[in-house]
């Protein structure tokens, strides 16, 4: 482990634009459940079955009572000691005229919380909503988002409650508000995946953070970076699809490594 950290930071020294892709891996020690593994469940349902345009048009009011509870979950999280070496390294590369650009799968904005201020929120944000008719973005803190959601048990095993159109959260122009997350099925953000791609094309760092490395287009960009001629490096608990392409592979916990990384 030590002389792979000793070739990641002799590496890292020459970097002048780093590149990384993060997802629900680094949140987890803030307390923040993980998608896939355990814990990643809501009730009985698996992430595509209720992140999905199809459960909204089924049941929009159970879509917002798991979007309600994920509120729920994310409000007092603060972030942990991975989102501060990244917001540090940001701080400390902006000053030496290098180029940091964090590209995150996280709807929870904890890197923001953190400090760090060049992140492309490819799947949007827990924190905001947009209508459905006229398509404005509110941003909203509310929990729970409307009254009728006050008396819901945020327990994941409680048994749904049937809610009706009224009880959802509506626009000013009278058009439901729904979450402003890119669900399986939907296309990202045009300037959200210029971003992505830019970094992916133009780093000589590509590092991967707590991602399963299953969801598309998020993992594309690890093939693009590589391809481009950056290297690799990837953080993350479990293997993951994309350990082949790595040049430097740590597994473990992010809050253990990337201060071992980066020194701070
Ligand atoms: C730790 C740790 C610690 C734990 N330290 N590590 C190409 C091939 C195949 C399929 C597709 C493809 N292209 C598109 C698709 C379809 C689909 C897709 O990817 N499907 C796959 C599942 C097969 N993609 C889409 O539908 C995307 N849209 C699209 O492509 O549109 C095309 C289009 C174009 C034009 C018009 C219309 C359409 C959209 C994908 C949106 C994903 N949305 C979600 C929900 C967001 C909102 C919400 O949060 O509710 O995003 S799904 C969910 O997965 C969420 C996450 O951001 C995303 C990724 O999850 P992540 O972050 O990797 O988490 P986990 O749980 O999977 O992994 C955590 C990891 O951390 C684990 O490995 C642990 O080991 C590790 N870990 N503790 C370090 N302490
Ligand atoms: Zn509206």
């Amino acid at each position: 482990m030590n002389n792979i950290i000793k070739k990641f930071k002799d590496y890292f020294s020459n970097v002048r634009y780093f590149g990384l892709l993060t997802g629900a891996g680094i949140s987890a020690e803030s307390g923040i459940p993980t998608f896939r593994g355990a814990g990643g469940l809501w009730r009985s349902y698996k992430c595509q079955n209720i992140s999905s345009p199809q459960a909204w048009e089924k049941d929009p009011g159970l879509v917002w009572e798991f979007y309600n509870y994920r509120r729920y979950c994310m409000l007092d999280k603060k972030p942990n000691v991975g989102h501060g070496v990244l917001a540090s390294v940001e701080e400390k590369m902006t000053m030496e005229n290098k180029t940091f650009s964090l590209v995150t799968q996280n709807i929870d904005d904890l890197h923001l919380d953190a400090g760090s201020k060049n992140v492309t929120r490819l799947h949007g944000s827990i924190w905001q909503i947009r209508c459905c008719a006229c398509k404005k973005i509110y941003n909203n803190r509310d929990v729970p988002i409307t009254s009728a959601y006050e008396n819901t048990q945020f327990d994941k095993e409680a048994t749904s409650h049937k809610f009706k159109k009224e009880d959802l959260p509506h626009c000013d122009c009278g058009g439901v508000l729904r979450p402003h997350v890119v669900w399986f099925g939907e296309a990202l953000e045009q300037h959200n995946v210029t971003q992505a791609v830019h970094t992916a094309e133009k780093c000589d760092l590509f590092m991967v953070v707590g991602t399963s490395c299953l969801v598309h287009p998020a993992a594309q960009f690890i093939n693009m970076a590589k391809s481009n001629g950056a290297k690799v490096a990837i953080v993350n608990l479990d293997p993951t699809p994309a350990d082949g392409m790595a040049d430097f592979l740590f597994h473990g916990k992010s809050g253990d490594i990337l201060p071992q990384l980066f020194d701070c």
